[in-house]
C-alpha cells in the first residue's frame, strides 16, 4: 500500500442499519485491503470512575467519545502506520485491556452514530454516508437487540429510549445528516446504494493506483 487510504465514513441513528452497511461494504473487498472501525471501541475510558457512576453516563452524547484518539488513528493509518485499536467492554462500560492491532489498508470505514458531528473526523473522510430509517424501525430493532443481544428489559430498553437516546439523537445525530455526501434510505436492504459505494470505491482504489 503506497497510497493514503480512502476514508468512508458510516453515519446514522441506532437501528439505522449503518453497521449492517458498513459490513457489507467491508465483505465486498479483501481483508487485506479494508479495515472497519467501530466508533464504539473509542467510548472513553472510564476505568478511573466506579460502575454506578458509569451507568450515569450518556452514551449518545459526543462527549462520551474519545474523538481524539480516534482522529489520531485515523491520521496513523492515513500516513501508513498501525494503530491498537482499543476494545470496549459493554458489560463494564469500559475500555478493556485488549487492543486490537489494525495494519494500514486501502480502504478504511470508520462507522458510528456521531462520527459526523466532529469537523476534525469529517475532514478525515473522502465520502460522507448517513443511513436512514424512520424512527418506528429504529426503535423496532434497537428493542429486538438490547433484548436478545445485551440481555435487556423492555422497560429499561423504552426508558432508555424516550429519555436519552431519542433526544440526543434529535439534537446531535440528525443534524449530521446535511453533512453527508450520500444520505441511505433502507441500510442493509438498500443493494443498490452498497453497489454503487462498492463501485465508487474500486473506481478510486483504481485511481490512485495509476497516478
Ligand atoms: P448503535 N451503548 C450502550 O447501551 N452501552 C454502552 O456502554 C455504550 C453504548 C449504546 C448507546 C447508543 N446508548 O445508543 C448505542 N445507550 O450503544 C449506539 N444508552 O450503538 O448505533 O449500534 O445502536
Ligand atoms: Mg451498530
Amino acid at each position: 500500500m503506497s497510497n493514503k487510504p480512502i476514508v468512508i465514513g458510516v453515519a446514522g441513528g441506532t437501528g439505522s442499519g449503518k453497521t449492517t452497511v458498513a459490513k457489507e461494504i467491508f465483505y465486498q473487498f479483501n481483508e487485506q485491503s479494508i479495515v472497519l472501525i467501530e466508533q464504539d471501541a473509542y467510548y472513553k475510558d472510564q476505568s478511573h470512575l466506579s460502575f454506578e457512576e458509569r451507568l450515569e453516563t450518556n452514551y449518545d452524547h459526543p462527549l462520551a467519545f474519545d474523538n481524539d484518539l480516534l482522529l489520531e488513528h485515523l491520521q496513523l493509518l492515513s500516513s501508513g502506520r498501525g494503530i491498537n485499536k482499543p476494545v470496549y467492554d459493554y458489560k463494564e462500560h469500559t475500555r478493556s485491556n485488549d487492543v486490537i492491532v489494525i495494519e494500514p489498508k486501502d480502504v478504511i470505514i470508520v462507522e458510528g452514530i456521531l462520527i459526523l458531528e466532529d469537523e476534525r473526523l469529517r475532514d478525515m473522510m473522502d465520502i460522507k454516508l448517513f443511513v436512514d430509517a424512520d424512527a418506528d424501525i429504529r426503535i423496532i430493532r434497537r428493542l429486538v437487540r438490547d433484548i436478545e443481544d445485551r440481555g435487556r428489559s423492555i422497560e429499561s430498553v423504552i426508558d432508555q429510549y424516550t429519555s436519552v437516546v431519542r433526544p440526543m439523537h434529535l439534537q446531535f445525530i440528525e443534524p449530521t445528516k446535511r453533512y453527508a455526501d450520500v444520505i441511505v434510505p433502507e441500510g442493509g436492504q438498500n443493494r443498490v446504494a452498497i453497489d454503487l459505494m462498492v463501485t465508487k470505491i474500486r473506481t478510486i482504489i483504481e485511481e490512485k493506483a495509476i497516478l
